[in-house]
Protein backbone atom coordinates (compact mmCIF):
# COMPACT_ATOMS: atom_id res chain seq x y z
CA UNK A 1 0.00 0.00 0.00
CA UNK A 2 1.01 3.52 -0.46
CA UNK A 3 1.28 5.24 3.15
CA UNK A 4 1.64 8.71 4.11
CA UNK A 5 3.08 9.04 7.78
CA UNK A 6 2.87 12.88 8.98
CA UNK A 7 5.11 13.43 11.89
CA UNK A 8 7.56 10.41 10.79
CA UNK A 9 10.71 12.17 12.33
CA UNK A 10 8.68 11.99 15.70
CA UNK A 11 9.24 9.57 18.39
CA UNK A 12 5.99 7.23 17.00
CA UNK A 13 6.25 7.95 13.05
CA UNK A 14 10.02 7.41 13.25
CA UNK A 15 9.62 3.74 13.75
CA UNK A 16 6.26 3.28 12.32
CA UNK A 17 7.83 4.49 8.86
CA UNK A 18 10.63 1.91 9.25
CA UNK A 19 9.01 -0.89 10.10
CA UNK A 20 6.01 -0.03 7.50
CA UNK A 21 8.49 0.25 4.84
CA UNK A 22 10.21 -3.22 6.17
CA UNK A 23 7.10 -4.78 5.25
CA UNK A 24 7.28 -3.79 1.99
CA UNK A 25 4.69 -0.93 1.50
CA UNK A 26 6.07 2.43 0.00
CA UNK A 27 6.14 5.14 2.93
CA UNK A 28 6.52 8.63 2.26
CA UNK A 29 6.85 11.06 5.55
CA UNK A 30 5.62 14.25 6.20
CA UNK A 31 7.03 16.47 9.10
CA UNK A 32 8.33 20.04 9.09
CA UNK A 33 11.09 18.85 12.34
CA UNK A 34 9.24 21.32 14.84
CA UNK A 35 9.54 18.87 17.68
CA UNK A 36 13.50 19.35 17.03
CA UNK A 37 12.98 22.92 17.78
CA UNK A 38 10.37 22.50 21.04
CA UNK A 39 13.92 20.78 22.44
CA UNK A 40 15.83 23.55 21.62
CA UNK A 41 12.94 26.24 23.46
CA UNK A 42 12.63 23.76 26.32
CA UNK A 43 17.08 23.51 26.44
CA UNK A 44 16.79 19.86 26.32
CA UNK A 45 18.29 16.86 24.18
CA UNK A 46 16.69 13.43 23.41
CA UNK A 47 18.66 10.78 25.53
CA UNK A 48 20.55 9.12 22.45
CA UNK A 49 21.78 11.42 20.02
CA UNK A 50 19.39 11.61 16.92
CA UNK A 51 20.74 12.01 13.33
CA UNK A 52 18.94 14.56 11.29
CA UNK A 53 15.68 13.16 9.02
CA UNK A 54 18.30 13.37 5.45
CA UNK A 55 20.79 10.66 7.48
CA UNK A 56 18.12 8.88 8.96
CA UNK A 57 16.66 8.15 5.29
CA UNK A 58 19.80 7.68 3.49
CA UNK A 59 21.24 4.99 5.94
CA UNK A 60 17.51 3.44 6.02
CA UNK A 61 18.11 3.76 1.86
CA UNK A 62 21.94 1.77 2.80
CA UNK A 63 20.34 -0.97 5.08
CA UNK A 64 17.05 -2.05 3.74
CA UNK A 65 17.51 -1.10 -0.22
CA UNK A 66 13.94 0.88 0.39
CA UNK A 67 13.38 4.45 -0.15
CA UNK A 68 11.06 6.40 1.80
CA UNK A 69 10.01 9.78 0.58
CA UNK A 70 10.09 12.92 2.51
CA UNK A 71 7.54 15.80 2.17
CA UNK A 72 8.92 18.86 4.31
CA UNK A 73 6.23 21.06 5.58
CA UNK A 74 3.20 22.10 7.93
CA UNK A 75 0.21 20.25 8.10
CA UNK A 76 -0.77 24.16 8.79
CA UNK A 77 0.01 24.79 5.47
CA UNK A 78 -3.33 24.13 3.42
CA UNK A 79 -1.69 23.99 0.15
CA UNK A 80 1.63 21.72 1.53
CA UNK A 81 -0.98 19.63 2.74
CA UNK A 82 -3.12 19.58 -0.43
CA UNK A 83 0.33 19.49 -3.06
CA UNK A 84 1.62 16.53 -1.24
CA UNK A 85 -1.97 14.43 -1.23
CA UNK A 86 -1.95 15.19 -4.82
CA UNK A 87 2.05 13.81 -5.49
CA UNK A 88 1.44 11.35 -3.24
CA UNK A 89 -1.64 10.09 -3.32
CA UNK A 90 -1.41 7.75 -0.39
CA UNK A 91 -4.33 4.97 0.31
CA UNK A 92 -3.87 5.84 4.34
CA UNK A 93 -2.21 8.36 5.70
CA UNK A 94 -1.57 8.13 9.64
CA UNK A 95 -1.56 11.29 11.17
CA UNK A 96 0.84 11.37 14.30
CA UNK A 97 1.23 14.98 13.54
CA UNK A 98 0.30 17.12 16.52
CA UNK A 99 1.75 19.00 19.35
CA UNK A 100 1.41 15.76 21.71
CA UNK A 101 2.41 17.14 25.31
CA UNK A 102 0.18 17.89 28.10
CA UNK A 103 2.45 20.27 29.99
CA UNK A 104 3.70 22.02 27.06
CA UNK A 105 -0.04 23.19 26.38
CA UNK A 106 -0.54 24.01 29.98
CA UNK A 107 2.50 26.43 29.94
CA UNK A 108 1.01 29.70 29.54
CA UNK A 109 -2.00 30.97 26.84
CA UNK A 110 0.62 31.60 23.86
CA UNK A 111 1.36 27.71 24.16
CA UNK A 112 -2.23 26.14 24.89
CA UNK A 113 -3.41 28.42 21.62
CA UNK A 114 -0.51 27.05 19.44
CA UNK A 115 -1.15 23.60 20.54
CA UNK A 116 -5.12 23.29 19.42
CA UNK A 117 -4.35 25.80 16.48
CA UNK A 118 -1.48 23.21 15.26
CA UNK A 119 -3.75 19.96 16.25
CA UNK A 120 -7.18 21.17 15.02
CA UNK A 121 -6.31 23.08 12.26
CA UNK A 122 -3.73 20.53 10.12
CA UNK A 123 -5.99 17.75 11.23
CA UNK A 124 -9.27 19.71 8.80
CA UNK A 125 -6.48 20.20 6.55
CA UNK A 126 -5.50 16.69 6.16
CA UNK A 127 -9.27 15.65 6.15
CA UNK A 128 -10.62 18.84 3.36
CA UNK A 129 -7.74 17.42 1.55
CA UNK A 130 -8.25 13.65 1.73
CA UNK A 131 -11.56 14.57 0.79
CA UNK A 132 -11.06 16.14 -2.57
CA UNK A 133 -7.78 14.73 -3.81
CA UNK A 134 -7.84 10.83 -2.70
CA UNK A 135 -11.98 10.08 -0.83
CA UNK A 136 -10.89 6.38 -0.50
CA UNK A 137 -8.00 7.23 1.58
CA UNK A 138 -8.50 5.71 5.52
CA UNK A 139 -7.27 8.05 8.17
CA UNK A 140 -5.85 6.90 10.44
CA UNK A 141 -5.53 9.03 13.24
CA UNK A 142 -3.43 9.06 16.98
CA UNK A 143 -5.95 10.45 19.23
CA UNK A 144 -5.04 9.36 22.98
CA UNK A 145 -6.76 7.53 25.89
CA UNK A 146 -6.36 10.96 27.72
CA UNK A 147 -9.74 12.19 25.95
CA UNK A 148 -11.51 9.89 28.32
CA UNK A 149 -10.55 10.88 31.60
CA UNK A 150 -11.15 9.01 34.66
CA UNK A 151 -15.16 8.57 34.63
CA UNK A 152 -16.55 6.31 37.16
CA UNK A 153 -17.90 3.85 34.79
CA UNK A 154 -16.34 1.42 32.59
CA UNK A 155 -14.45 3.21 29.16
CA UNK A 156 -15.88 1.98 26.25
CA UNK A 157 -14.20 1.95 22.44
CA UNK A 158 -14.92 5.36 21.44
CA UNK A 159 -19.18 4.74 21.79
CA UNK A 160 -21.70 3.88 24.44
CA UNK A 161 -25.04 2.85 24.01
CA UNK A 162 -27.14 5.02 26.42
CA UNK A 163 -30.45 4.87 27.83
CA UNK A 164 -32.34 7.78 28.56
CA UNK A 165 -36.14 8.44 29.91
CA UNK A 166 -36.45 5.18 28.26
CA UNK A 167 -35.47 5.87 24.90
CA UNK A 168 -31.47 4.15 23.71
CA UNK A 169 -29.06 5.36 21.32
CA UNK A 170 -25.50 4.82 19.98
CA UNK A 171 -23.77 7.97 21.47
CA UNK A 172 -19.99 9.33 21.29
CA UNK A 173 -18.33 8.23 24.63
CA UNK A 174 -18.61 11.32 26.71
CA UNK A 175 -15.02 12.62 27.41
CA UNK A 176 -13.50 14.45 29.96
CA UNK A 177 -10.03 14.96 29.25
CA UNK A 178 -7.51 16.62 31.45
CA UNK A 179 -5.19 19.50 29.36
CA UNK A 180 -5.86 21.94 26.71
CA UNK A 181 -3.76 18.91 24.78
CA UNK A 182 -5.40 15.97 25.47
CA UNK A 183 -9.06 18.69 24.08
CA UNK A 184 -7.38 19.12 21.29
CA UNK A 185 -7.43 15.47 20.78
CA UNK A 186 -11.45 15.49 21.66
CA UNK A 187 -11.80 18.36 19.18
CA UNK A 188 -10.20 16.27 16.07
CA UNK A 189 -12.38 13.20 17.32
CA UNK A 190 -15.45 15.31 17.19
CA UNK A 191 -14.22 16.98 13.60
CA UNK A 192 -13.37 13.34 12.23
CA UNK A 193 -17.00 11.73 12.96
CA UNK A 194 -18.97 14.59 11.16
CA UNK A 195 -16.50 14.19 8.42
CA UNK A 196 -17.57 10.19 8.10
CA UNK A 197 -21.16 11.41 8.60
CA UNK A 198 -21.54 13.84 6.33
CA UNK A 199 -18.91 12.94 3.00
CA UNK A 200 -18.89 9.47 4.43
CA UNK A 201 -14.56 9.38 5.46
CA UNK A 202 -12.73 6.03 6.51
CA UNK A 203 -11.54 6.73 9.72
CA UNK A 204 -10.09 5.28 12.55
CA UNK A 205 -9.44 7.36 15.62
CA UNK A 206 -6.53 5.32 17.54
CA UNK A 207 -7.24 6.29 21.24
CA UNK A 208 -3.28 5.32 22.36
CA UNK A 209 -2.19 4.45 26.20
CA UNK A 210 1.10 5.86 27.03
CA UNK A 211 3.93 4.51 25.14
CA UNK A 212 7.12 3.54 26.75
CA UNK A 213 10.20 1.74 25.39
CA UNK A 214 12.06 3.17 22.73
CA UNK A 215 13.41 1.08 19.86
CA UNK A 216 11.86 -1.71 17.09
CA UNK A 217 14.18 -4.02 15.20
CA UNK A 218 14.30 -1.15 12.57
CA UNK A 219 15.56 1.31 14.51
CA UNK A 220 18.01 -0.36 16.47
CA UNK A 221 19.75 -2.14 13.50
CA UNK A 222 22.19 0.92 12.86
CA UNK A 223 23.16 3.95 15.79
CA UNK A 224 21.84 6.27 12.77
CA UNK A 225 18.25 4.90 12.95
CA UNK A 226 17.67 5.13 16.29
CA UNK A 227 14.72 6.57 18.32
CA UNK A 228 14.15 9.56 20.26
CA UNK A 229 14.06 9.24 23.97
CA UNK A 230 12.37 11.63 25.96
CA UNK A 231 13.06 12.11 29.59
CA UNK A 232 12.18 15.97 30.43
CA UNK A 233 9.57 17.08 32.40
CA UNK A 234 7.72 18.10 29.60
CA UNK A 235 7.85 15.77 26.89
CA UNK A 236 9.31 12.95 28.82
CA UNK A 237 6.40 10.32 29.63
CA UNK A 238 6.18 8.40 32.84
CA UNK A 239 8.25 5.36 32.54
CA UNK A 240 10.59 6.33 30.32
CA UNK A 241 11.29 8.97 32.59
CA UNK A 242 11.37 7.82 35.59
CA UNK A 243 14.11 5.08 33.88
CA UNK A 244 16.13 8.07 32.87
CA UNK A 245 15.74 9.75 36.64
CA UNK A 246 17.09 6.13 38.61
CA UNK A 247 19.76 5.32 35.81
CA UNK A 248 21.48 8.83 36.47
CA UNK A 249 20.53 8.73 40.20
CA UNK A 250 17.84 11.51 40.71
CA UNK A 251 14.97 11.63 42.48
CA UNK A 252 11.59 9.33 40.81
CA UNK A 253 9.27 11.70 40.46
CA UNK A 254 5.71 10.29 41.74
CA UNK A 255 2.88 13.25 41.31
CA UNK A 256 0.62 13.19 44.10
CA UNK A 257 0.45 9.81 45.25
CA UNK A 258 0.97 8.11 42.55
CA UNK A 259 -2.81 6.51 42.14
CA UNK A 260 -3.67 7.79 38.41
CA UNK A 261 -3.90 4.76 36.21
CA UNK A 262 -3.52 4.76 32.80
CA UNK A 263 -3.22 2.53 29.87
CA UNK A 264 0.19 1.78 28.39
CA UNK A 265 1.83 0.24 25.45
CA UNK A 266 5.58 -0.65 23.99
CA UNK A 267 6.46 1.02 20.76
CA UNK A 268 6.81 -2.35 19.32
CA UNK A 269 3.31 -2.65 19.85
CA UNK A 270 2.69 1.34 18.57
CA UNK A 271 3.75 0.08 14.74
CA UNK A 272 1.90 -3.23 15.01
CA UNK A 273 -1.58 -1.37 15.97
CA UNK A 274 -0.91 0.98 12.96
CA UNK A 275 -0.20 -1.82 10.59
CA UNK A 276 -3.36 -3.53 11.76
CA UNK A 277 -5.26 -0.14 10.92
CA UNK A 278 -3.91 -0.16 7.96
CA UNK A 279 -4.65 -3.58 6.23
CA UNK A 280 -8.14 -3.68 7.92
CA UNK A 281 -9.78 -0.19 6.69
CA UNK A 282 -12.89 1.29 8.01
CA UNK A 283 -15.71 1.11 6.21
CA UNK A 284 -16.87 4.14 4.36
CA UNK A 285 -18.54 6.44 6.68
CA UNK A 286 -17.54 4.73 9.31
CA UNK A 287 -16.09 6.43 12.15
CA UNK A 288 -14.50 3.32 14.13
CA UNK A 289 -12.28 3.95 17.40
CA UNK A 290 -9.58 1.58 18.95
CA UNK A 291 -8.32 2.06 22.43
CA UNK A 292 -4.65 1.50 21.69
CA UNK A 293 -2.98 -0.07 25.03
CA UNK A 294 -2.07 -3.42 26.01
CA UNK A 295 -2.09 -2.52 29.60
CA UNK A 296 -3.36 -0.60 33.15
CA UNK A 297 -0.78 0.82 35.47
CA UNK A 298 -0.85 3.13 38.64
CA UNK A 299 1.79 5.65 38.46
CA UNK A 300 3.28 4.14 41.86
CA UNK A 301 3.26 0.99 40.71
CA UNK A 302 5.78 1.69 37.48
CA UNK A 303 7.69 3.70 39.80
CA UNK A 304 7.75 0.62 42.12
CA UNK A 305 8.69 -1.58 39.21
CA UNK A 306 12.13 0.69 38.27
CA UNK A 307 13.33 0.88 42.02
CA UNK A 308 13.10 -2.83 42.08
CA UNK A 309 15.12 -3.73 38.76
CA UNK A 310 17.06 -0.57 39.29
CA UNK A 311 18.45 -2.05 42.78
CA UNK A 312 18.80 -5.50 41.10
CA UNK A 313 21.36 -3.92 38.91
CA UNK A 314 23.13 -2.23 41.67
CA UNK A 315 21.72 1.58 41.64
CA UNK A 316 20.31 3.15 44.42
CA UNK A 317 17.32 4.53 42.95
CA UNK A 318 14.59 6.61 45.53
CA UNK A 319 11.57 7.69 44.74
CA UNK A 320 9.77 10.95 45.68
CA UNK A 321 5.77 11.91 45.70
CA UNK A 322 5.60 15.47 44.66
CA UNK A 323 3.08 17.79 45.13
CA UNK A 324 1.29 17.19 41.82
CA UNK A 325 1.68 19.61 39.27
CA UNK A 326 -1.66 18.59 37.79
CA UNK A 327 -4.93 19.00 38.20
CA UNK A 328 -5.97 15.19 37.88
CA UNK A 329 -7.54 12.16 40.34
CA UNK A 330 -4.98 10.47 42.39
CA UNK A 331 -7.64 7.37 43.43
CA UNK A 332 -10.15 6.49 40.79
CA UNK A 333 -12.21 3.58 39.30
CA UNK A 334 -10.22 2.83 35.91
CA UNK A 335 -11.41 -0.17 33.52
CA UNK A 336 -11.11 0.48 29.97
CA UNK A 337 -12.16 -1.78 27.31
CA UNK A 338 -8.60 -3.05 24.31
CA UNK A 339 -10.22 -5.78 23.03
CA UNK A 340 -10.39 -4.98 18.39
CA UNK A 341 -7.12 -4.32 17.76
CA UNK A 342 -6.37 -7.62 19.67
CA UNK A 343 -9.28 -9.44 17.77
CA UNK A 344 -7.89 -8.07 14.98
CA UNK A 345 -4.32 -9.66 15.80
CA UNK A 346 -2.44 -7.55 17.55
CA UNK A 347 0.04 -9.61 20.56
CA UNK A 348 0.79 -7.60 22.68
CA UNK A 349 4.23 -7.30 24.38
CA UNK A 350 3.60 -6.42 28.49
CA UNK A 351 5.74 -5.02 30.39
CA UNK A 352 8.58 -6.85 31.82
CA UNK A 353 11.47 -6.47 34.18
CA UNK A 354 13.80 -7.13 31.14
CA UNK A 355 12.26 -4.60 29.26
CA UNK A 356 13.14 -1.95 32.39
CA UNK A 357 16.82 -3.52 32.41
CA UNK A 358 17.44 -2.93 29.08
CA UNK A 359 15.88 0.68 28.93
CA UNK A 360 17.82 1.12 32.48
CA UNK A 361 21.39 -0.10 30.39
CA UNK A 362 20.14 2.37 27.41
CA UNK A 363 19.99 4.64 29.91
CA UNK A 364 23.32 4.19 32.20
CA UNK A 365 25.17 4.15 28.62
CA UNK A 366 24.42 7.87 27.48
CA UNK A 367 24.23 9.32 30.91
CA UNK A 368 26.12 12.02 30.32
CA UNK A 369 23.90 13.48 28.05
CA UNK A 370 21.46 13.81 30.62
CA UNK A 371 20.23 17.44 31.88
CA UNK A 372 18.83 16.72 35.30
CA UNK A 373 17.71 20.32 35.34
CA UNK A 374 15.13 19.12 33.05
CA UNK A 375 13.62 16.60 35.20
CA UNK A 376 11.54 18.35 37.81
CA UNK A 377 8.07 19.53 36.80
CA UNK A 378 7.88 23.08 35.24
CA UNK A 379 4.60 23.58 34.63
CA UNK A 380 1.86 23.73 36.79
CA UNK A 381 -1.40 23.22 35.96
CA UNK A 382 -2.81 25.78 38.56
CA UNK A 383 -0.91 29.10 36.90
CA UNK A 384 -2.75 30.06 33.87
CA UNK A 385 -0.68 32.66 32.82
CA UNK A 386 -1.19 34.98 30.26
CA UNK A 387 2.26 35.52 28.78
P1 LIG B 1 6.47 13.55 18.67
O1 LIG B 1 6.35 14.96 19.14
O2 LIG B 1 7.70 12.79 18.97
O3 LIG B 1 6.25 13.50 17.07
C1 LIG B 1 5.32 14.32 16.41
C2 LIG B 1 5.95 14.75 15.09
O4 LIG B 1 5.00 15.55 14.38
C3 LIG B 1 7.20 15.59 15.27
O5 LIG B 1 8.25 15.08 14.48
C4 LIG B 1 6.78 16.99 14.84
O6 LIG B 1 7.84 17.72 14.23
C5 LIG B 1 5.66 16.70 13.86
N1 LIG B 1 4.64 17.75 13.77
C6 LIG B 1 3.93 18.32 14.78
N2 LIG B 1 3.09 19.24 14.29
C7 LIG B 1 3.27 19.26 12.95
C8 LIG B 1 2.69 20.01 11.88
N3 LIG B 1 1.78 20.94 12.10
N4 LIG B 1 3.10 19.75 10.63
C9 LIG B 1 4.04 18.81 10.38
N5 LIG B 1 4.63 18.08 11.33
C10 LIG B 1 4.25 18.32 12.61
O7 LIG B 1 5.17 12.80 19.21
P2 LIG B 1 4.92 11.23 19.36
O8 LIG B 1 5.21 10.84 20.73
O9 LIG B 1 5.53 10.51 18.23
O10 LIG B 1 3.33 11.19 19.18
C11 LIG B 1 2.76 11.04 17.90
C12 LIG B 1 1.25 11.08 18.00
O11 LIG B 1 0.79 10.03 18.84
C13 LIG B 1 0.70 12.37 18.58
O12 LIG B 1 -0.44 12.76 17.87
C14 LIG B 1 0.35 12.01 19.99
O13 LIG B 1 -0.71 12.79 20.45
C15 LIG B 1 -0.03 10.55 19.86
N6 LIG B 1 0.22 9.81 21.12
C16 LIG B 1 1.49 9.73 21.64
C17 LIG B 1 1.70 9.04 22.83
C18 LIG B 1 3.06 8.95 23.47
O14 LIG B 1 3.15 8.43 24.61
N7 LIG B 1 4.12 9.40 22.84
C19 LIG B 1 0.62 8.41 23.45
C20 LIG B 1 -0.65 8.52 22.89
C21 LIG B 1 -0.85 9.22 21.71
N1 LIG C 1 3.44 11.53 36.08
C1 LIG C 1 4.11 11.41 37.29
N2 LIG C 1 5.43 11.74 37.31
C2 LIG C 1 6.10 12.16 36.21
C3 LIG C 1 5.43 12.27 34.99
C4 LIG C 1 4.08 11.94 34.95
O1 LIG C 1 3.53 11.01 38.29
O2 LIG C 1 7.30 12.44 36.34
C5 LIG C 1 2.01 11.16 36.01
C6 LIG C 1 1.11 12.27 35.49
O3 LIG C 1 0.70 13.13 36.53
C7 LIG C 1 -0.03 11.47 34.88
C8 LIG C 1 0.64 10.19 34.38
O4 LIG C 1 1.90 10.11 35.06
O5 LIG C 1 -0.96 11.12 35.86
C9 LIG C 1 0.89 10.17 32.88
O6 LIG C 1 1.67 11.32 32.54
P1 LIG C 1 2.64 11.29 31.26
O7 LIG C 1 3.40 12.57 31.23
O8 LIG C 1 3.39 10.02 31.22
O9 LIG C 1 1.58 11.19 30.07
P2 LIG C 1 0.49 12.23 29.55
O10 LIG C 1 0.73 13.61 30.00
O11 LIG C 1 -0.85 11.64 29.81
O12 LIG C 1 0.77 12.22 27.99
C10 LIG C 1 1.36 11.12 27.29
C11 LIG C 1 1.77 11.63 25.92
C12 LIG C 1 0.52 12.08 25.18
C13 LIG C 1 -0.50 10.96 25.15
C14 LIG C 1 -0.81 10.44 26.54
C15 LIG C 1 -1.62 9.16 26.50
O13 LIG C 1 2.69 12.71 26.04
O14 LIG C 1 0.87 12.45 23.86
O15 LIG C 1 -1.67 11.41 24.56
O16 LIG C 1 0.44 10.06 27.18
S1 LIG C 1 -2.82 9.12 27.79
O17 LIG C 1 -2.13 9.30 29.06
O18 LIG C 1 -3.49 7.86 27.70
O19 LIG C 1 -3.72 10.23 27.56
Amino acid sequence: MRILVAGGDGFCGWPTALYLSSRGHEVAIADNLMRREWDRELGTEPLKEISSLEDRLARWKEVSGREIKDYRGDLCDADFVFEMMDDFKPEAFVHFAEQRSAPYSMIDRAHAVFTQQNNVVGNLNVMYAIQEVVPECHLIKLGTMGEYGTPNIDIEEGWIEIEHKGRKDRMLYPKMPGSFYHLSKVHDSANLEFGCRIWGMRVTDLNQGVVYNVETDETASDPVLANRYDYDGVFGTALNRFIAQAANGNQITVYGTGGQTRGFIDIRDTVRCIEIAAENPAERGDFRVFNQFTEQWSVLELAQLVVKVATEMGLEPKMVNLPNPRVEKESHYYKAANTRLIDLGLKPHLLTEETVESLLSAAIENRDRIHPETFDPQVNWRSARYR
